[in-house]
C-alpha cells in the first residue's frame, strides 16, 4: 500500500470531510496545508482540526501543482483541480486504502441513506460488527482502525469522482435518477459517476444492482463483480425480490429463502424496493439473512424522510425534507392514497420537472412553491394543478392548512435542495415540523 507519511498534501474544503482528511493525514505524518474559500470567521468546530495543519481562509485555493496529492472535499468541482494536480485521492479512497475490514458500498440517487442504517441493524442483529459512515454524514475515515467485520460505506456522486483503486467487496446500486446536473453537467456524466462504484470490481467481488431501473441494469452488463440483482416488479433468479408481503431470496444451487415483512416498520413504498436491496446485499455478503431479519421490526424511517409530524384538524402533516430531487418526490408523492397539499421547491439543481409534474396531477389538490425554483416548478404545474407561492416553510404550512381539508395529508417533498433558504434538509424538516407544531398549538380544543 502506497504511504502518506512525508507527502505534501493538499486538502480542499474544510467541512466535515476535509477536518477528518487533514487530521487523519497529519496524524499520518504527512504535512497538510487546508484551504477553504470562506472566510475564518465563518467558521465553527475548528477546534478539531490538530493544530500542526497548516490553513488558508477566505482567499482562492493555492496552486494544486506545489502538491504530491489533493484531498478534495466532495463539494469542490473538479475543474477546480483536476488539471494541476499530480495526484488526486478523495476521502472514500483514502478510506479504503487504510480500513481493514471488508467494505459494503452503497450507492443511488435516492434511498441511500435508509438502505446504509438498515444494513447496518442487519448486520448486527445477525451478529456481525459493522459501523456505517461515509455521505450520510459521519467521514469514512472514521472507521479507520475500527474492529469491524464490515465497514458500510453510503457514497454519492461527487465523492466517485475522486476515487482511483477503490474496490468494495460488496457494491449495491440502488437507481440512479437525474440529480445534481448543475455538478455533472449531463444525466450521463452523472450515471457514469455512479458506475465507478463497480470499476475496480473483480469475480470474487459482488455487485448488488436493481434491474427494475434501465440506467443501473445497463451497468450490470459490464460488472466484472458477480451480479446479485434485486427487483421489486417481478421475480429474478438468481437474485432478490419482492414477492406478496415477503423478500424471497435466491442464491444458484440454493433452496430460496423467504422472509416476511409483516413486522417490517418502514413506511412508503419505496422502502419495499429498499428493503430488499438491503437483504439482497446482506445475502450477497455472505451472512444470514433470516437471523438479520429481525432489525426490521424494529427499524423505522429515518428523520425527514416520509416522516409523520403531526394532525391537525384531521389533516396528517408529513415531513419528506429529504426528497431532495424529482425522482425521490415522484416516489414520495406515489406512497399516499390521500389527497395532497404538496410544498415543493429550493435551490435548483438544473433538473427537469415535466414527469414530476405528471405524478403531481395524479396526487394533488394543491401545490404550495417555495424557494428559488417557485416559477420553474409553477410552470412545469400551469393548467394541471393548483398552485400558490409562499415566502417561507413556514408561511408554506400556513397556507397549506387553509387548503387542506380533513382527511388529506400535507407533505412537504420539495424535489430540490434546500440550501436556498435553509442550512440543508434537516433544518428545513425541522422549521416545517415547528410550523406544524406551532399550527397545533392554536387549535381549539
Ligand atoms: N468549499 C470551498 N470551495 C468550493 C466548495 C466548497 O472552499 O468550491 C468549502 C466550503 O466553504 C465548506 C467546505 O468546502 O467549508 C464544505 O465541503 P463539502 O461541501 O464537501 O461538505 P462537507 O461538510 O465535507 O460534507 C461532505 C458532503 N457534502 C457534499 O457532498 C456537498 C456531505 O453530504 C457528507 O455528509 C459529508 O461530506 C461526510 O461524508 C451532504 C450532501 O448534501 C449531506 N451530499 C449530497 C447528497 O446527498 O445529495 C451529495
Ligand atoms: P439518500 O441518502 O439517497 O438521499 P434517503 O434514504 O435519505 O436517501 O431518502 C431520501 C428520500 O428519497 C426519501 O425521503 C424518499 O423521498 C426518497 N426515497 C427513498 N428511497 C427511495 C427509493 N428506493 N427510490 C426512490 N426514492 C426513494
Amino acid at each position: 500500500m502506497e504511504g502518506i507519511a512525508n507527502q505534501k498534501i493538499l486538502v480542499l474544503g474544510l467541512g466535515a470531510t476535509g477536518r477528518s482528511a487533514a487530521n487523519f493525514c497529519i496524524a499520518r505524518g504527512a504535512s497538510v496545508l487546508a484551504a477553504d474559500e470562506r472566510g475564518e470567521d465563518q467558521f465553527i468546530g475548528l477546534e478539531n482540526l490538530d493544530p500542526r495543519v497548516d490553513r488558508v481562509f477566505g482567499k482562492p485555493f493555492p496552486d494544486p501543482r506545489d502538491f504530491d496529492l489533493v484531498v478534495p472535499s466532495p463539494g469542490v468541482a473538479p475543474e477546480r483541480y483536476r488539471d494541476r494536480a499530480q495526484r488526486v485521492w478523495g476521502d472514500i479512497e483514502l478510506a479504503y486504502r487504510f480500513i481493514s475490514a471488508p467494505i459494503i458500498a452503497v450507492t443511488g440517487t435516492n434511498g441511500k441513506s435508509t438502505t446504509v442504517r438498515l444494513l447496518e441493524e442487519l448486520l448486527c442483529a445477525a451478529g456481525a460488527r459493522a459501523r456505517a459512515a461515509g455521505n450520510l454524514g459521519t467521514p469514512a475515515l472514521e472507521l479507520v482502525g475500527e474492529p469491524l467485520d464490515f465497514a458500510i460505506l453510503e457514497i454519492s456522486s461527487f465523492q466517485l469522482e475522486t476515487v482511483e483503486t477503490f474496490r468494495p467487496a460488496v457494491a449495491a446500486i440502488l437507481n440512479i435518477t437525474p440529480d445534481h446536473l448543475d455538478r455533472h453537467g449531463s444525466f450521463e456524466a452523472y450515471a457514469s459517476a455512479k458506475g465507478k462504484l463497480l470499476a475496480n470490481q473483480r469475480d470474487t467481488d459482488a455487485a448488488v444492482l436493481n434491474l427494475d431501473d434501465p440506467t443501473v441494469a445497463a451497468l450490470a452488463e459490464n460488472a466484472s463483480g458477480r451480479v446479485f440483482p434485486f427487483r421489486t416488479q417481478g421475480a429474478v433468479s438468481p437474485g432478490a425480490f419482492f414477492d406478496a408481503g415477503a423478500v424471497v431470496l435466491c442464491k444458484k444451487g440454493a433452496a430460496p429463502i423467504r422472509i416476511s415483512l409483516d413486522a417490517m416498520q418502514l413506511t412508503g413504498l419505496h422502502n419495499r424496493e429498499n428493503v430488499v436491496a438491503a437483504l439482497a446485499t446482506v445475502h450477497a455478503a455472505g451472512v444470514d439473512p433470516v437471523r438479520a431479519a429481525d432489525a426490521l421490526a424494529t427499524f423505522a424511517n429515518l428523520p425527514h424522510r416520509s416522516e409523520f409530524v403531526g394532525r391537525v384538524r384531521g389533516v396528517r402533516y408529513i415531513d419528506d425534507s429529504k426528497a431532495t430531487n424529482p425522482g425521490a418526490a415522484i416516489c414520495s408523492l406515489a406512497g399516499f392514497s390521500e389527497n395532497l397539499i404538496w410544498i415543493a421547491g429550493g435551490r435548483d439543481k438544473g433538473l427537469a420537472f415535466g414527469e414530476l409534474a405528471d405524478a403531481a396531477v395524479k396526487r394533488v389538490r394543491a401545490a404550495v412553491l417555495i424557494g428559488e425554483s417557485a416559477k420553474k416548478l409553477e410552470v412545469a404545474l400551469a393548467g394541471r394543478v393548483p398552485v400558490c407561492s409562499a415566502a417561507s416553510v413556514e408561511e408554506a404550512v400556513e397556507r397549506a392548512s387553509e387548503l387542506a381539508q380533513p382527511g388529506d395529508v400535507v407533505l412537504l417533498a420539495p424535489a430540490c435542495a434546500s440550501q436556498d433558504q435553509f442550512r440543508d434538509f434537516q433544518e428545513r424538516g425541522e422549521r416545517f415540523r415547528a410550523a406544524v407544531t406551532e399550527l397545533r398549538s392554536g387549535e381549539t380544543p
